[in-house]
């Protein structure tokens, strides 16, 4: 059957509303969004501060939308001019929404969790999502945990889950209907993000760059496309990977470029699976220095 979104006879009863995805860095907010959303819409690495943008990833069914605001993870630790603007989505998205989805990992409370808690809305269902549950061996030890988080806060629901499990990433939607807005959809049914094609690759590159290079590296690293071209069926894509310092641009390209050869094909791989189509990818390393901490440039690589 197929869905009929804009349909006046459904429209009385679809459901459409926003719901950001809030928690502190690794928690696994992109995890979850990218099931809900059924493709990869949001990067994902094992690095915390993975996620520097608010991404919607939209989720479509017979009766409601789902749009998903995934966000970067709140931290404190750390103050540059990245930092602060990536909190400031954070905030923002916080005020925009209709529910909020906070994450936390199982039986892994941290300082950095509780900095959220005074962050969330006393007006608007917070719902909390416990992940990662398939990390608990003993899994009596759960309950505790669930019952002290529940202490902390008037959450709208709790939901333990593993967000790489598919299907259990998939109880939510049917949770998180009742706290929709009604409305007609703002997305076309085959929308899965309000980001183009264009900031997907530069991301996909970046979640490269994240997974493929030791502890420091992700951190100087900002992505931008200089190139998007359709070339009959094919997309030629050409991208500079921006370092912080002359150094690291030889740790980025690794020895006889070995390095940024495995960055730039598994890059493409990933970019002809969400595109679907070929592509030829083309990747530059260049420096500009101390970018993290100019607001300017923080602005220019698209880090509002
Ligand atoms: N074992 C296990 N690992 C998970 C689960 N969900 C996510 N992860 C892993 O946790 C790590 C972080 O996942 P992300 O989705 O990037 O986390 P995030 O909260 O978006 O992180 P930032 O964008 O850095 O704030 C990755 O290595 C994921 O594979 C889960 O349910 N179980
Ligand atoms: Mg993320």
């Amino acid at each position: 059957m197929s869905l009929k979104i804009n349909d006046p006879a459904n429209n009385a009863s679809f459901k459409t509303g926003v719901i950001a995805v809030v928690g502190r860095p690794n928690v696994g907010k992109s995890t979850l969004v990218n099931a809900l959303v059924g493709a990869k819409v949001s990067i994902v690495s094992s690095k915390p501060q993975t996620t520097r943008h608010r991404i919607l990833g939209v989720r479509t069914e017979a009766d409601a939308q789902y749009i998903f605001a995934d966000t970067p993870g709140f931290q404190t630790q750390y103050k540059s001019a990245l930092n602060s603007a990536m909190n400031r989505t954070v905030t923002q998205a916080l005020a925009e929404v209709d529910v909020v989805l906070w994450l936390v990992e199982a039986r892994k409370f941290t300082a950095a969790d509780q900095r959220i808690l005074p962050l969330l809305p006393r007006d608007k269902p917070v719902v909390l999502v416990v992940n990662k549950i398939d990390l608990v061996e003993e899994k009596n030890k759960l309950l505790p945990f669930l019952e002290s988080m529940a202490q902390q806060f008037k959450f709208a629901e709790i939901v333990p889950l593993s967000a790489e499990k598919e299907k259990d990433a998939l109880r939510l939607p049917a949770i998180l209907k009742p706290y929709l807005p009604e409305g007609e959809a703002w997305f076309g049914e085959d929308d899965i993000t309000d980001r183009s094609s264009r900031f997907l690759a530069a991301e996909i590159v970046r979640e490269k760059v994240f997974r493929l290079t030791g502890d420091e590296i992700p951190y100087v690293v900002a992505v931008t496309v200089e190139q998007f071209e359709e070339d009959g069926a094919m997309f030629r894509i050409g991208v500079v990977i921006w370092v912080d310092r002359d150094g690291h641009k030889p740790i980025v390209l690794g020895r006889g470029g070995e390095h940024i050869k495995r960055i730039a094909s598994e890059a493409r791989v990933d970019m002809e699976k969400l595109f679907d189509r070929k592509v030829f990818l083309q990747v530059w390393v260049k420096v500009k220095g101390g970018w993290a901490d100019d607001s300017r440039l923080i602005k220019q690589f698209g880090y509002e």
